[in-house]
């Protein structure tokens, strides 16, 4: 007779490797009906023997309830989503950047694989065991998901194989197969729910289940495409590929599609080799992914600000369809923009009900000849706000009508005027217009700027109203009896809002200016300005030279920033927000300008370069601690040289000074910038 434990032990491991077989080799080892009968001898075990159950028995792939909510997870390298390309043009596009970044050396070689329609989340193994797993979220916080991606069969609780990393974060995309979509939203219909409207709403649905055990009967599944922070214990081999095919070893589901392809042609042939067979594919895709193979070659173009430069999805075209334009209203924006927004007859398009459309702006309507009444095409691409495309002239009917833009704003009367060579109106209402006003108030306390939980636009629309609030100093004015004052308002609810917008207080110098609303100015460019001025009294007596040295900022951000500054109301807006109590951490010089290859070398620019302007080359030899000198002498440490590169290059060969091209040049930034 075998040992209680042994048994267990054993049922344990063919689960295990069945597991693989059906998930990772996708060949299926025995019938599902075997398999079941597998696990039941196993529960029975564990039943009798409860002492015997571990975390990673199969068994127990059913978690425990989350208690509330999701914890937020930091992820400690941020899970960047991927650019775009539309047509095969811009395929070609990239490829050529690609090459031109490229040391020769390199071999143009590309990952191509399936763009799978589902939710990227961050597996994070120790000692090859799985102890967390977070959704992306924006890329830098996600949420922890631990509970309901135990419950996914195609995830290992445990790696296979050996030679792993101490700690692995593997990433990839949890997606739901297309028949099992369908069942439940058989389901779901049947119940009287609402049906989802496409995969990865599903998948997402599924993993943000308070209960695993409703997760667990969503039947998930996984394909790992990369991974985040990898212990120094492991060497990562020279290729994406040969990484891929590791993690698989480890037990790993790898896309059996993926493939390597070179030079446009190749790229091109796999997108319609796909495309082809996407209708046959149980599950959903909306385009290919490529990645560059070579690690070194992914490491020496890194990242733009929101994309790594070594990959991209060539989308598949977006779903259109056709439906009658009723009307055409107007929306005033923050800063007093009127958008101009198509009523729709309600249309489905890719599995979900639209009906409104931006239609962009008056040139775009001129452009496109769209006329109230046309039958319209329209077109939704992934997440994006579905757009009016063009009108079907063949449908136009005789008594369509032309839209013009109204000469007062809709919501306050001012006067509209038209921006300088630009085709956007502008409501001159300033904070007067309350459109205006209310969506000012609405993007300070969104969740990217100072993040005020629980003030919606109802409540802010409220506030306004009843006179409590007009500027952002003023919700730190606000006392839970003003609160009580407003209708369905409960002492409890009152007391969140307060205490939420307490706890905003304490924020950072780039959420404070990127809350502030200056136009143009993202979160992208509030962070840069934060790093570069570290100081908010810096920034505001920024000169527009020193404005431009920033990486991202042009003339017209420039110009906004200053602009903003120079107003006394805003100014009396942030002195009441400082003296209210809100506050942010001393930013730090980076450790990179410390000890850069640059730190202390004078470096001189010429020629022409091709990636990036004079000033901005300057301004990052300058955050690395060089100094930039215009002439050249014995010395100079470095001269950077770009195309048609003339007397300055010859003296520099003269006097034996280092000459980097502008890819070494980029290619030695990138190194600091990561080190
Ligand atoms: O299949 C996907 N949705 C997918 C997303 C595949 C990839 O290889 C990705 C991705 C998002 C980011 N790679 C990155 C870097």
């Amino acid at each position: 007779m075998i040992p209680i434990a042994e048994q267990v032990a054993q049922l344990r491991e063919q689960l295990e490797s069945h597991n693989y077989a059906y998930y990772v080799l996708d060949e299926p080892s025995i019938s599902d009906a075997q398999y079941d009968a597998l696990y039941r001898q196993l529960i029975a075990l564990e039943t009798e023997h409860p002492e015997l159950i571990t975390t990673e028995s199969p068994t127990q792939r059913v978690g425990g309830k989350v208690k509330s909510g999701f914890q937020e997870v930091r992820h400690t390298v941020p899970m960047l989503s991927l650019d775009n390309a539309f047509s095969d043009e811009e395929l070609a596009e990239f490829n050529q950047r690609v090459a031109a970044r490229l040391s020769k050396q390199i071999p143009l070689v590309y990952a191509a694989e399936p763009k799978m329609d589902g939710l990227a989340v961050n597996l994070r193994y120790q000692q090859g065991r799985l102890v967390q797993a977070a959704t992306r979220g924006d890329g830098e916080l996600g949420e922890d998901v631990t509970h309901n991606v135990r419950t996914i069969r195609a995830i290992p609780l445990k790696l296979c194989g050996s030679g792993w990393p101490d700690v692995l974060e593997v990433r990839g995309e949890v997606f739901m197969h297309k028949a099992a979509l369908d069942k439940i939203n058989q389901a779901q219909l049947e119940r009287g729910d609402r049906p989802f409207a496409n995969p990865r709403n599903a998948a997402a649905g599924s993993l943000r289940q308070l209960d695993p055990t409703i997760t667990a009967q969503r039947p998930l599944s996984f394909f790992c495409y990369g991974w985040g922070q990898v212990s120094d214990d492991f060497k990562l081999p020279a290729c994406y590929s040969e990484m891929l095919d590791l993690l698989k070893t480890w037990g790993l589901p790898i896309n059996p599609l993926a493939s390597l392809v070179e030079d446009q042609a190749g790229l091109v042939n796999y997108y319609q080799d796909l495309f082809a067979l996407r209708a046959t594919l149980p599950y959903e895709i909306d385009g290919i992914v490529y990645k560059l193979d070579r690690l070194e070659g992914q490491q020496a173009l890194g990242f733009t600000s929101k994309f790594p430069r070594w990959a991209i999805a060539r989308k598949f075209p977006a779903q259109e369809v056709w439906t009658k334009l009723l009307a055409i209203d107007v929306q005033v924006g923050r800063t007093g923009a009127l958008t101009p927004v198509a009523r729709l007859e309600p249309v489905l398009v890719g599995g979900v009900m639209v009906s409104n459309a931006t239609l962009h702006n008056m040139d775009e309507i001129k452009r496109r000849d769209v006329r109230i009444g046309d039958t319209v095409i329209v077109r939704r691409a992934g997440d994006v706000i579905p757009e009016v495309v063009a009108p079907v002239l063949s449908q136009r009917p005789e008594n369509t009508a032309l839209f013009e833009m109204p000469v007062a704003c809709p919501e306050c009367g001012s006067d509209v005027v038209k921006e300088l060579d630009k085709a956007v109106y502008c409501c001159t209402g300033g904070l007067f217009c309350p459109a205006q006003r209310k969506r000012a108030l609405a993007h300070f306390v969104s969740r990217k700027a100072m993040d005020i939980q629980g003030l919606g636009e109802k409540l802010i629309d409220q506030l306004v109203s009843a006179g409590l609030v007009a500027h952002p100093d003023d919700f730190y004015k606000l006392n839970s009896d003003e609160l009580l004052q407003l209708e369905r308002m409960a002492s409890k609810s009152a007391q969140k809002v307060i205490d939420a917008i307490d706890a905003s207080k304490s924020t950072t110098l780039p959420r404070f200016i990127y809350a502030l609303g200056i136009p143009e100015v993202g979160e992208v460019t509030a962070k840069n300005l934060a790093q570069h001025f570290k100081t908010l009294d810096a920034l505001m007596q920024a000169s527009l030279k020193q404005l431009l040295s920033v990486a991202d900022v042009g003339e017209i951000v420039a110009h906004h920033l200053i602009q903003f500054f120079a107003q006394a109301h805003n100014l009396e807006v942030i002195e009441g927000l400082l003296s209210a109590g809100v506050s942010w951490p001393l930013i730090e010089t980076p450790i990179s300008s410390l000890d850069s290859v640059f730190s202390g070398k004078t470096c001189v620019l010429t020629g022409s370069l091709q990636q990036m302007t004079r000033e901005q080359a300057k301004a990052e030899l300058e955050n690395l601690g060089a100094k930039v000198s215009s002439a050249i002498s014995a010395k100079t440490d470095y001269l950077i040289a770009g195309e048609k590169a003339g007397s300055k290059l010859a003296k520099a060969e003269v006097l034996g000074v280092n000459v980097l091209t502008e890819a070494e040049f980029i290619e030695l930034l990138g190194e600091q910038l990561d080190g």
